[in-house]
């Protein structure tokens, strides 16, 4: 069967374009099992989807499915894409972080054009599904894990979210689909636009045991499952050799949660000869599973930046309101280890978390300039659905969106507040924009770090443009009234 497997653009204010490795996940076992696969990412295409399923209409090839992710900002985006392709007669799936969550709402009855939904990891599901499609069957007769659907006017949705324990059973992510040329490097924003990079990203596990309050991790949730090194080591071989990556960026959860392993992985790039391309843990990793030989290890194995959630500076919050597992000094021995190792250090710091005041927000705002990371990335608390955080503001305060669109984390409003007479949404952005200017611009040393580099003065209007909208952007956060849809 002809599949197209879409991701739409992210409207959110990002100059990230990372490849859609679900996608890539979901490509590689539908090849394997026959199928014809496009893998569409609207944030790198020039022409909308309705060309390709036009063409291939035209050409007596048509698509006959379209199967959309999507992360909760992006669902709206993912309804207008599949409300397009119903229109041209594909049968519409959707899934991904926002489905494994809310399965039945995009099954409601303001969205005909959704066929069906599916939550948790689809590897097997799909290719049953697509199957019974290819078949003449109706899919939802084969109960298939993690699959809901409407039937008579009712929603059916599945009483398991599947999780995949084997992950050295999958195919490599079909990494060949994407059109790699068209994405730009992983962290433009720290290394300069480079539209000729040939990025990658790499899974090596899947899951995480901790239950930090803000988290949402829906579809690879709690079980921490990993993949042998060997299993590892043959896709990154494939990317450097083959593909022929310019840089990788590994995307787990905690790649990092078992110590030996991870160690073990650097050392096998050394001896692969596959720490020639520069890779970094894009997303952070956990400082408490971390000791000086393991940055050592990374260095030699061809890192070149480390990113470590850090999220407050304020003890009480990291223990009670943010749950994280890890004190401060872990966090400044995570720090202080990878700058001995010589790794370039990125720090990722939450403001406004439920009972964040001055005092916590000051001592997150110390904490960045004490550690002192190559580049600290200050974020907004978004309130997402699934989480700990979501309930808290769900029985003591009001989240400000007027639909999953505004809960994007790097939109510069705060998106909701907490009713215990202390906590102030404005003060919350001000002390946010407050930590970039503290941090980037009140510091002649970091000034002229980055005025003395040919990058700042060639990337100009991208810094102004950031500029804008971190250190000056509007005062009024609390304009737009919440009717965020509830957690079904
Ligand atoms: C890499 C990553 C990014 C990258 C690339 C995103 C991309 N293009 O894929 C970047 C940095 C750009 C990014 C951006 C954002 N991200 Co992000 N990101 C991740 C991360 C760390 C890994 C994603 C991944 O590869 N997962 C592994 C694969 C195997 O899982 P998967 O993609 O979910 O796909 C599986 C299933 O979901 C399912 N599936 C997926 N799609 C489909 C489609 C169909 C039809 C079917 C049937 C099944 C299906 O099958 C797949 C295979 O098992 C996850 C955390 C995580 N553990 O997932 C967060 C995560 C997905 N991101 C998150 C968020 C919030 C965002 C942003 C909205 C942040 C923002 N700027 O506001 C943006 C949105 C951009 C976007 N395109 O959606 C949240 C989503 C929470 C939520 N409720 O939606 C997560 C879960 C992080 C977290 N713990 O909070 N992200
Ligand atoms: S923030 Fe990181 S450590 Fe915390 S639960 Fe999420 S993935 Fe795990």
């Amino acid at each position: 069967m002809r599949v197209i497997l879409a991701s739409p653009e992210a409207k959110v204010w990002s100059s990230r374009k990372h490849i859609p490795l679900g996608l890539g996940y979901l490509a590689a076992v539908l090849r394997d099992a026959g199928h014809d696969v496009l893998i569409y990412d609207a944030a790198i295409e020039d022409e909308p989807v309705t060309a390709y399923i036009d063409q291939a209409q035209q050409a007596g090839k048509p698509y006959e499915l379209i199967g959309i992710t999507a992360t909760t900002p992006l669902i709206p985006d993912a309804w207008e894409m599949a409300e397009i392709a119903k229109a041209r007669g594909l049968t519409t799936l959707l899934g991904g972080p926002h489905l494994t969550i809310m399965p039945a709402e995009s099954l409601g009855p303001e969205y005909p054009y959704v066929d069906y939904t599916f939550k948790g990891e689809a590897e097997h599901g799909i290719v049953e599904f697509v199957e019974a499609l290819e078949n003449g069957e109706t899919p939802e007769d084969r109960e298939i894990p993690g699959l809901n659907f409407r039937r008579n006017g009712e929603i059916f949705v599945s009483p398991v979210s599947p999780i995949i324990e084997d992950l050295d059973s999958l195919p490599f992510p079909a990494h060949d689909l994407f059109k790699i040329d068209h994405y730009t490097n992983l962290q433009p924003l720290t290394d300069g636009l480079d539209p000729n990079a040939r990025s990658f990203t790499i899974l090596t596990s899947r899951g995480c045991p901790y239950k930090c309050t803000f988290c949402s991790k829906p579809v690879t949730g709690d079980t921490w499952r990993a993949r042998s090194v060997d299993n590892v080591i043959a896709e990154w071989r494939w990317l450097v050799q083959d593909l022929h990556a310019t840089e990788i960026g590994v995307t787990d959860d905690i790649w990092n949660l078992k110590l030996p392993r991870a160690k073990e992985l650097c050392r096998r790039l050394v001896a692969d000869n596959l720490n020639t391309v520069e890779w970094t843990t894009v997303h952070g990793m956990k400082v408490n599973h971390a000791d000086p030989e393991l940055f050592h290890l990374m260095k030699a194995g061809g890192a070149k930046r480390v990113g470590f959630g850090v999220e407050n500076g304020d003890p009480w919050m990291l223990r009670n309101i943010i749950r994280k597992g890890q004190t401060l000094d872990m966090v400044r021995n995570a720090f202080r280890w990878s700058k001995a190792a010589d790794l370039q250090t990125m720090g990722f710091f939450i403001f406004g978390m439920p009972k964040d005041n001055e005092e916590t927000m000051e001592a997150t705002i110390q904490l960045a300039l004490e550690l002192d990371p190559d580049l600290a990335n200050f974020m907004l608390a978004g309130p997402f659905p699934g989480t700990k955080m979501w309930d808290m503001i769900q029985e003591e305060g009001n989240v400000f969106a007027n639909d999953w669109g505004d809960l994007a984390i790097h939109d510069q409003k705060a998106r909701f507040t907490i009713n215990d007479g202390q906590y102030d949404p404005d003060l919350v952005v001000k002390k946010w924009r407050e930590a970039y200017r503290r941090f980037y611009l009140y510091r002649p040393r970091r000034v002229w770090e980055k005025v003395s580099k040919k990058d700042f003065w060639m990337d100009l209007p991208a810094t102004v443009a950031n500029a804008r909208r971190f250190f000056i952007g509007s005062d009024d956060q609390t304009a737009d009234v919440a009717q965020t849809p509830q957690v079904a």
